[in-house]
């Protein structure tokens, strides 16, 4: 457990400790090593590990007694074993981050240290035993490429790469005043459409800024505060500074004192005051090409869930933060942000085939789609968002042509979203030399068990090879990566985090990974999101609710005829409902929680089970997980005869209409519960918080950071739906017999949110973001660049290839079934 203190001297490696331990609980691993080879070749997870050892030593006390040393800890820290008898390998995980390999002979125990790429080989030995003994198997090292750059050491800080970027500029520009030439440098460089920002060449070192900086200091000085910049602009042309210090004199002022500090001697929290004040983005491109990108009736529909809602909260939040930064830059420039999508003709009656669509509740941002082309011409359908790399390469030409045009120039900023987005705006982002961000939402690879691995058998259906490879490109490529919890990077204690996964792993066969994206680069940052709080807000706000929704509301949830918009029926009106909304992806889990609900009969007496998501008739969809989910929930609702508890609403699409069912539901005294498999961040969970409605959420992803245990809502573990629900029915029965239970966690949630998830918040560390990390990369611009070659090779050389081997779609209807 978390508490456990590490019984490991400090110094010492596994690979030091394991043998004496092993030494002194000699008799029983013997027979525990031998049980773990008995099935030959394998790959065993921590579970099976410990499940066999109980196994060998069925007695308890001496059980714990092996557990509770060093051998215990290593055994828990153990993220998989590859058997290949006499051999057992280990990889051991002792901190987040942080992974050792070993391999333990069963016949005498002894221990043998192995790098990365032995442990890999071994793996690969139980899939394709000639391509791990190939010497000309193609490994892949990213860390070799950079070994100047600097990195963080420690697991907790992890995740917080701009605070120590803010410390490394500092100690660079230390020392010397010269040492501060790469900030001039870069002050000249700046400029909005030819004109020039901040100084000019007159002040093209560090002591001749310095020196004008006090000049300019004393003037300001005598004027009042609230002096507009355009009453003393031309002064301080002279001096060689150019616009974009303030809108008044007091604006002005403090920014020349930050940057004065600086120049004086740099302490990091001058320089992130100083950054955040830099004009250094005016226009943003913000890549999102998969799905159905808009913003009426998408929701619901394949592989559009999260990440649109994300996408359009977070422009509105950047815009705002945008218009007031440049405002108190003094500058009159407008901003702009562009969403760019894919234009998907057969539209299924959204906006999605409109070329430009503004986003509603913004001025300067909007929706630009640019279709998929082939040689055949412009592709009509939707594809799904694993069969979409044959397109990418085109859409970047022409999705950077009309960009220009629009923007007339080249954004600031470029962040991509997913896979397909991020490698989109890495492709932008490197041939027009422009900084970039990168969003996962959700990286696949972690989704499926030893999907790496097993990346053949998977192929057909996902084309892992082509994801994960994009993956790799884009995180390395890229400036900084938006993370939305700590979790999403470097995982937890006990399991590993969605880039983690990624910094070491093989595919055999097609390239052994032995460092791929490490997650103590500093490009690492949490920055959550949050929920448009005009439409998710309290149901104790009364004034503010959509009651024009009520009637809708109620005939969703307590009409007693199915439709095609509602199944299932809620016979006791009078019970509180548990409340679930997600597409019906495999890893949402809904048919998971329908089950645990239809085993638990205390909790169908206390409860009623309302659950949104997908469509009644498997036929309608055109997504293969979809379908199998739908079939599955009919089965459920059958076995269980859940008839008269459950009602099962297809996916709704409104979100204000979405924002009044959560209270509704809040209102009857309810819950929310997500229980997906996994869950990368989970919009709903905090969606459903801000709305004050008790949350229950899967300990498997994002919601164990977003909600504390017991404290601002409940975790549940996925894979052990009984006390899952037991969990849930505890929860009701205590409201029961105390009314203000309920209410305390109703407020709990809030005040979390409040603390913890705003858009106002992320838009802040966003742009500071952009504004640092666009000077770092001037600082590290040579092993950028070499990095940058090493992945053009890797882009032309294997992604192309594999992108060759996924068929294209084609917008030929199926051909009927022959006849029988
Ligand atoms: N959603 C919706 N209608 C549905 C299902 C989901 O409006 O039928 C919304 C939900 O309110 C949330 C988003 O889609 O805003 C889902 O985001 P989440 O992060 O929970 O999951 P994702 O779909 O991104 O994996
Ligand atoms: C995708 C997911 O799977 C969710 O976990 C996130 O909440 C969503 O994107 C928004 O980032």
């Amino acid at each position: 457990t978390s508490t456990t203190p590490t019984p490991l001297k400090r110094s010492e490696s596994i690979a030091e400790s394991m043998p004496d331990a092993l030494r002194q609980s000699r008799y029983h691993m013997k027979r525990c090593f031998a049980k773990y080879i008995e099935q030959g070749r394998r790959i065993m997870k921590l579970q099976h590990l410990m499940l066999e050892m109980e196994k060998v030593i069925d007695d308890k006390i001496e059980r714990n007694h092996v557990l509770e040393g060093v051998l215990g800890y290593i055994l828990r820290s153990t993220q998989e074993a590859v058997v290949i008898p006499p051999h057992v390998a280990f990889a051991v995980r002792p901190n987040p981050g942080y992974w050792e390999f070993v391999k333990v002979s069963s016949e005498d125990l002894s221990v043998e240290a192995i790098s990365t790429t032995e442990f890999l080989k071994f793996k690969e030995m139980l899939y394709d035993d000639k391509w791990a003994s190939d010497e000309n198997a193609l490994e892949v090292d990213f860390a070799a490429i950079e070994p100047t750059v600097p990195h963080l050491t420690l697991s907790s800080s992890v995740g917080n790469g701009f605070s120590f970027v803010s410390k490394f500029i500092t100690s660079k520009l230390s020392g010397r005043l010269e040492n501060a030439q790469p900030l001039v440098d870069y002050l000249l460089s700046l400029s909005h459409q030819g004109e020039k920002l901040m100084i000019n060449e007159t002040l093209n070192t560090p002591s001749k800024l310095q020196m004008a900086l006090i000049v300019a200091e004393v003037f300001l000085a005598a004027l009042p505060k609230d002096t507009p910049y355009q009453n003393f602009d031309l002064r301080f042309k002279e001096w060689g500074f150019e616009k974009g210090w303030g809108s008044t004199a007091e604006r002005v002022q403090e920014t020349i004192k930050s940057l004065s500090e600086v120049l004086q001697a740099p302490d990091p929290f001058n320089m992130e005051n100083f950054f955040s004040r830099v004009p250094t983005i005016f226009n943003i491109v913000i890549f999102s090409p998969h799905g159905y990108f808009g913003q009426a009736d998408v929701l619901g529909l394949p592989d559009t869930g999260g990440q649109v809602v994300y996408i359009l909260d977070q422009v509105k939040a950047l815009e705002d933060e945008l218009v007031n930064r440049i405002r108190d830059q003094g500058l009159a420039v407008k901003p702009r942000i562009l969403i760019v999508t894919r234009l998907i003709p057969e539209a299924r009656g959204t906006k999605c085939n409109q070329e430009l669509e503004e986003v509603v509740g913004t001025r300067y941002s909007s929706i630009l789609r640019v279709p998929f082309k082939t040689e055949k011409g412009v592709l009509k359908k939707w594809v799904s968002r694993f069969d979409i790399y044959p397109y990418l390469e085109r859409f970047t030409q022409d999705a950077i042509t009309k960009i220009l045009d629009i923007l007339e120039g080249k954004p600031d900023l470029i962040i991509g979203n997913y896979t397909d987005g991020n490698l989109v705006a890495s492709l932008m982002a490197n041939k027009l030399e422009i900084t970039q961000g990168t969003i996962a939402h959700a990286l696949e690879k972690t989704k499926y068990e030893d999907s790496d691995i097993k990346w053949k058998e998977l192929e057909p259906k996902y084309h892992f090879s082509c994801q994960f490879m994009a993956d790799m490109i884009s995180m390395n490529a890229t400036d900084f990566i938006i993370a939305s919890t700590y979790q999403e990077i470097a995982g937890s204690k006990d399991r590993p985090g969605q880039y983690e996964s990624h910094s070491a792993f093989t595919l055999p066969g097609l390239c052994r990974v032995v460092s791929g994206i490490n997650v103590f680069d500093p490009k690492f940052n949490i920055a959550a999101p949050g929920a448009d709080q005009t439409v998710y807000f309290p149901f104790t706000e009364r004034q503010k609710r959509f009651t024009v929704f009520n009637p809708a509301i109620e005939e969703l949830l307590y009409s007693r005829e199915d439709n095609n918009e509602h199944i299932g029926y809620l016979a006791d009106r009078k019970k509180p409902i548990i409340f679930s909304m997600a597409r019906l992806d495999t890893v949402k889990n809904m048919t998971g929680l329908t089950e645990w609900y239809g085993k638990n009969k205390k909790l169908r007496n206390l409860v009623n089970l309302v659950i949104v998501g997908g469509f009644f008739d498997p036929s309608k969809s055109n997504d293969r997980e979809e379908m199998a989910e739908i079939k599955k929930m009919h089965a459920l609702i059958e076995k269980y005869q859940l008839k008269g508890q459950i009602r099962w609403i297809a996916a709704q699409t409104d979100r204000r209409r979405n924002g009044e069912l959560y209270r509704f539901i809040a209102d009857s005294k309810g819950a929310f519960v997500q229980p997906a498999l996994y869950e990368a961040f989970g919009l709903t969970v905090i969606e459903a918080m801000n709305c004050g409605l008790p949350t229950f959420a899967t300990n498997q992803g994002g919601p164990a950071e977003i909600i504390v245990d017991g404290v601002s809502g409940f975790h549940i573990d996925p894979n052990n739906g009984d006390e899952a629900s037991n969990k849930i029915a505890e929860f009701f029965e205590k409201c029961k017999n105390d009314a203000t239970y309920w209410n305390k966690f109703s407020a709990a949630g809030l005040q979390r949110i409040n603390e913890c998830y705003t858009w106002k918040i992320y838009a802040n560390k966003v742009l500071n973001m952009g504004c640092t990390y666009t000077f770092w990369k001037q600082l590290v611009k040579e092993p950028k660049q070499a990095k940058q070659k090493y992945i053009h090779m890797f882009y032309n050389l294997l992604f192309r290839n594999l992108v060759k081997n996924v068929p294209l779609a084609s917008d030929e209807p199926l051909q009927p079934p022959p006849p029988p």
